[in-house]
């Protein structure tokens, strides 16, 4: 069988979190471990999205190009993958113009057959900005769910994606405006004329998740609405028509395609420019993309109905595999409040298996899952130290101590047998459980043979038998070694280098095989050490204190505008700001946020409105000396003219007056 396993390709927008590794790259990693254990041909792809607003925001923010976003964030995610043993057989990224070529061929395959159509449709635009708002420039409550915080492609929350323009109280988000309605040309997909096509293709995945299933048939009944696949954006692939300047694919339309350039890239560098064609063009390579559960509409829906459009015959996904999220401490994971826990440097200071050995218990399979520093601590301490490397190094030790290492194979007691049988029995339910992407049972059904042989090796109390029945205790350590390889194997996926050391105390070469275990096989063992170290809890303590803090920093300081352009002291100068005294206030009738003022600033009264309710109570200002600009042209709100603007602070939610910290006179100026 050939497989072809993808995992989402990453934003190239930031560090890789432990909640993105839990998701897509962990649970594909070792199922491809698994696969190879069992010699099946497999090629593991992913790379770097790097298109887009998520990236064209971010470069926004930091004032740089998106491609040096992109070049930065390429690396570290690189980098920390190949740290954390995630064995990608190529690593590629979607600004490469391999990918540009590809992914303009797809759009053209699918203009020419009519299956893409354009339109002139509405789109948001911000007058102030004087730009488009496509997707994450836009923010509002979705449509379907009423969800806050949803983008224009797409709410986090429920997973739909919906007209743009229905997006309910839209702002824009560079400036926080409302965003004005405007006419643009865009070129749709025609969904609905794969309908019958996807709809006989799902009927065949009976064996697919439930969550992703389930959400399909349900798109399915909706009905398929043509979806528009070009934006208003001057970063991405060009759309490759004439008429379509200025207009870029969008990014969910071309970044799937990455798994094929990524494995066109592969086949070039392995030497083999045709090899990426046994595995996309022909229809039984079993095509597995890991992803999150918020990317399973475009997987499972829109990238296949790209590919049955096509002129070539692509292989179509055979499963897609969505995990859920995982959430840190009890709370959602965010990278915007700094509530994350980077892999790099999570792994500068923990053995990168650690991490592997605890998101693989607690990967968030069917339903979310939380990473929490105390349980990572039980979990490597009470697991991995006390009960599988406390298994060998006892065995070991007593092996060493007593035969120089060497156990023999031997004929074994019924009790021996029936321990040996029980371990078997799950090493077979293992391999199942790797077939079913079942991780977290794995992880538990592995530690078990381990605590079997810690059983097994109390009740014969070698110790006392050593006087009585050398025969006996060689048979005790012999049944403990042999499960030890059975584990050595079981873990392999999960702890490749773990395991790899564990084989080599036990005298074997690296895990090449899902073996058959062999009754006769005689134990020499190598050169042996602790397999694990534990964690301390002022370690442990640090972390949690450390993550804390970071967020906490990040709430006070975070979220910072831009600092506008540079202006010379004259600029500054031609501002006449003054303290005013607050002589009089009432709230403005039938409004919430107004308060109607009168002021003296010293030369004379002034009557302005005051957009500050909300905060203040008219009888908390009266009284109050505040800065205000008083050579503001004026303005007449509700009916009132208001002849100046009195100075506020908004932070964390709340407003502040800007007040003088000590006494002084009523028209004192500011400066
Ligand atoms: N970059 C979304 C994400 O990181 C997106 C995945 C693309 S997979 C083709 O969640
Ligand atoms: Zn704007």
């Amino acid at each position: 069988m050939r497989y072809l396993v993808t995992s989402a390709l990453p934003y190239a927008n930031g560090k890789l979190h432990v909640g993105h590794v839990a998701g897509a790259y962990l649970p594909a990693d070792i199922f491809v471990r698994w696969l190879r254990l069992h010699h099946e041909d497999v090629v593991y792809i992913c790379g770097t999205d790097e298109h887009g607003t998520p990236i064209s925001i971010s470069a926004d923010k930091e004032g740089v190009s998106p491609a040096e976003v992109v070049n930065r964030y390429h690396e570290s995610i690189r980098d920390a993958f190949s740290t954390l043993g995630i064995g990608f057989d190529n690593f590629s990224g979607t600004a490469r113009p391999k990918h540009s070529e590809i992914s303009q061929e797809f759009f053209s395959a699918l203009y020419n057959k009519g299956h893409v159509i354009p339109r002139v449709t509405q789109q948001f635009y911000c007058e102030h900005d004087l730009r488009f708002l496509p997707d994450r420039y836009v923010e509002g409550t979705c449509p379907r769910c009423k969800a806050p915080g949803a983008r224009g492609d797409q709410c986090d929350a429920c997973g739909q994606i919906y007209e743009t323009t229905t997006l309910v109280e839209p702002r824009c988000k560079i400036c926080g405006n409302q965003p004005i309605v405007r006419q643009t040309t865009h070129w749709y997909l025609q969904l609905d004329d794969f309908r019958e096509k996807l709809t006989a293709w799902i009927s065949h995945k009976g064996y697919w998740k439930e969550n992703v299933r389930n959400f399909m048939l349900n798109l399915l009944e909706q009905g398929l609405i043509e979806r528009p696949i070009t934006r208003d954006l001057s970063w991405g692939v060009p759309v490759p028509l004439a008429d379509a300047e200025g207009k870029v694919l969008y990014v969910w339309f071309e970044a799937p395609i990455g798994y094929i350039s990524s494995t066109v890239e592969w086949a070039e560098r392995i030497g083999q420019p045709e090899r990426w064609k046994d595995y996309w063009l022909d229809p039984e390579t079993r095509l597995i993309h890991f992803i999150g559960k918020d990317n399973i509409i475009f997987h499972a829906l829109i990238w296949p109905a790209v590919l049955m459009g096509q002129d070539k015959t692509y292989c179509l996904p055979h499963d897609i595999p969505a995990n859920e999220f995982m959430n840190l401490e009890g709370e959602k994971i965010s990278t915007s409040k700094n509530w994350a826990i980077w892999v790099d440097e999570f792994m500068e200071k923990f053995p990168p298996e650690y991490l592997r050995y605890y998101l693989a218990c607690n990967a968030p399979e069917r339903g979310d899952s939380d990473f929490s520093f105390k349980d990572f601590q039980q979990k490597v301490n009470g697991e991995l130290n006390n009960v599988l490397g406390n298994l060998a190094n006892r065995v070991f030790t007593f092996a060493g101590k007593n035969f120089g290492g060497e156990i023999g194979h031997r004929d074994l007691s019924a009790a021996g047998q029936a321990v040996l049988d029980d371990a078997l029995a799950l090493y077979a339910q293992i391999d199942d459980g790797y077939r079913d992407y079942q991780v977290k049972k794995n992880t538990k059904l592995a530690l078990d043979i381990a605590r079997m042989g810690n059983r097994w090796f109390d009740e014969r109390q070698p110790w006392a038998q050593i006087k009585t029945d050398q025969e006996a205790v060689k048979e005790t350590l012999w049944v403990c070694l042999a499960l030890l390889r059975l584990v050595s194997i079981a873990l392999y996926p999960i702890l490749p280098s773990s395991m790899n050391r564990l084989r080599s105390m036990l005298g074997l070469g690296e895990a090449v095989d899902w073996e058959q275990f062999d009754p006769q096989v005689d134990f020499r063992l190598g050169e042996t050490g602790p397999l694990f170290s534990k964690l301390d809890d002022a370690q442990i303590d640090a972390e949690i204190e450390l993550l804390r803090q970071n967020s906490l920093q990040h709430a006070s300081n975070g979220n910072f505008e831009p600092i506008k352009e540079q202006i010379a002291y004259e600029d500054f100068a031609r501002l006449d700001i003054r303290i005013a005294r607050v002589l009089e206030a009432a709230p403005v009738p039938k409004t919430n946020k107004l308060l109607h003022l009168k002021v003296d600033i010293g030369s004379e009264t002034r009557e302005l409105i005051a957009g500050i309710a909300e905060h203040y109570k008219a009888e908390d200002v009266i009284g109050k000396d505040v800065a205000m600009l008083v050579n503001l042209e004026p303005k007449t709100i509700r009916g009132v003219r208001s002849h100046g603007m009195i100075l506020a602070v908004h932070s964390e939610g709340k407003l502040s007056l800007v007040v003088p910290a000590g006494d002084c006179l009523p028209g004192s100026v500011v400066k």
